[in-house]
């Protein structure tokens, strides 16, 4: 393959290892721009087994002393790399850009999202230890206290390279345990710049290791001796396999699996807000968000005019280089995903979907266009793969219903239950959706994606498995408890 003239390489892909970085003694690996592929952004070679194995020695080795280290002095690394992060905002946003696709305001977000999560947890040295119970016994006090679980493995997706790492790795170091980071293939280098923020904030070596390599390297993970637990985000198919192999040797597995999530307009919606927050959340970062809309449940009395609402919006939505700050979307991540979603959307109207809005998009790479499907309404058009599958793509699918209870009957139909987005203006019906909804979190007149670091996220059913992220729920995963009866 001819490569981009004059261009130069951003970085040599390589592992970081007990604090050095070290060259990959496996397979070539490169990180190109998903623009151009013959782009090469980074290249270097991917970590072997036996690098693996170093990793986790080292991981080991560190964890004693890391544990030992005040919180307040583990907290103030994580600031320190926060600030690193927010420095270097624009370059590694425009790199995550060129990388992954997503826009780069977008990719600028991310960064400072993950500067944001590391601020968070770098303040857990200020918030509650454990809890104290009442004892039903005179001269005793009951005590919850937290202590480290020891060596995490980090496995994480292509589609936040760097917001989702950080909120794994942040809560793993902040309670006291060490970490072997292995990132989606596609996105070595805005892992890289993660690890490089915490290595230029001082983190003793050992603490944090990265390595580099495709899928296989995770297996790898699950059956080293020094794994004490592992956090996933990814496919459900990854995702259970993991948990399986957790399970049969008795380690805590947390995994965030797929999502189809619903967005619900109903009667008394407003129609202008509602068409607003569905076109974010089926089509920004290109629907590739595990909490992107794909499922587009529309009460008959208002749909055609919330999708013609829709589609006067889609008109103005821009698809292109994501660079270009006047587009709203770029590519998915890589063609062989881009021909998948084709393939979908081909089987879904063989099956009686019908296109109802085809966006442009240039033609050829790994572009799809803003594409929404009608199916036909009841169980049948349920039945269709572009209601079940995730398609991971800006592909919304659209089913009208008569009524509240029809269309949360519709909403649940799903294997999955990440995230739903709600629009009513009925208090009650939001109550009843509260109680009715199988889903990790419920967004009322707002779009179906988004995370605050300090609440709670994850998801029901096929989407999530094992306690939740980000949050005090992070303490959940990543520390185990002791209850301790004490008298003195
Ligand atoms: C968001 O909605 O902003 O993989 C975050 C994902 C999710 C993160 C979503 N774990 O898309």
């Amino acid at each position: 393959m001819t490569l981009s003239p004059g261009t130069t390489l951003l970085a040599t892909l390589d592992q970081y290892i007990n604090g050095q970085w070290v060259s990959g003694e496996a397979d070539p690996i490169d990180t190109r721009s998903v623009i151009d592929p013959n782009r090469v952004l980074a290249s270097g070679n991917a970590a072997s087994v036996k690098q693996v194995d170093q990793a986790f020695q080292a991981a080991v080795a560190a964890k004693k002393s890391w544990a030992a280290l005040p919180m307040a002095a583990r907290g103030a690394i994580l600031l320190k790399a926060a600030a690193y992060l927010k420095k270097h905002a624009q370059d590694f946003g425009e790199q995550l850009c060129t990388e992954e696709g997503k826009t780069r305001s977008e990719g600028i977000g991310e960064v400072l999202r993950a500067a944001q999560v590391l601020s968070y947890y770098a303040a857990e040295a200020e918030r509650a230890a454990g809890s104290v119970f009442h004892s039903p016994r005179a001269g005793e006090q009951i005590l919850v206290t937290h202590k480290p679980l020891g060596v995490i493995g980090v496995i994480t997706p292509f589609n936040f390279p760097i917001a989702i790492p950080a909120w794994k790795i942040a809560p793993a170091l902040i309670f006291g345990n060490t970490v072997v980071f292995k990132p989606a293939s596609a996105v070595p280098l805005l892992a890289m710049r993660l690890v490089q923020a915490l290595a230029h904030a001082g983190l003793p070596a050992g603490v944090l290791n990265l390595v580099l390599g495709g899928g296989a390297l995770g297996d790898t993970f699950m059956e080293h001796e020094h794994l004490d637990a592992v956090s996933f985000t990814g496919s459900t198919r990854v995702g259970r396999r993991l948990c399986a192999a957790g399970a049969a040797r008795g380690i805590p597995v947390q995994a965030e699996m797929g999502g189809k999530n619903a967005s619900v307009v109903l009667a008394d919606a407003d129609l202008e807000l509602a068409s607003e927050q569905v076109l974010l959340g089926a089509f920004s970062s290109s629907g590739q968000k595990c909490t992107a809309t794909s499922r587009l449940i529309l009460d008959d009395t208002i749909a055609d005019e919330f999708l013609a609402k829709l589609a006067t919006r889609l008109d103005t939505w821009v698809t292109g280089d994501p660079h270009d700050p006047s587009v709203n979307m770029g590519p998915l991540v890589d063609v062989r995903s881009a021909a998948s979603v084709r393939n979908g959307i081909d089987q879904a109207i063989g099956q009686g979907a019908t296109v109802f809005y085809a966006g442009a998009a240039p033609t050829g790479g790994s572009f799809i266009a803003p594409t929404i499907l009608l199916l036909p309404a009841g169980a049948a058009g349920r039945q269709n793969t572009a209601w079940r599958d995730e398609f991971f793509a800006p592909v919304l699918s659209v089913v009208r219903v008569r009524g509240t209870a029809e269309a949360f009957e519709a909403a649940e139909d799903s294997e999955f239950g990440l995230s739903l987005a709600l629009f009513t203006r009925d208090l009650s019906t939001v109550v009843a959706a509260q109680q009715e909804l199988t889903v990790g979190i419920l967004h009322v007149n707002s779009e179906s994606s988004g995370a605050d670091p300090h609440l709670p996220f994850g998801g029901a059913k096929a989407s999530g498995y094992g306690p939740k992220e980000q949050g005090a729920a992070a303490r959940e995963f990543y520390t185990q408890s002791t209850t301790v009866y004490l008298r003195g």
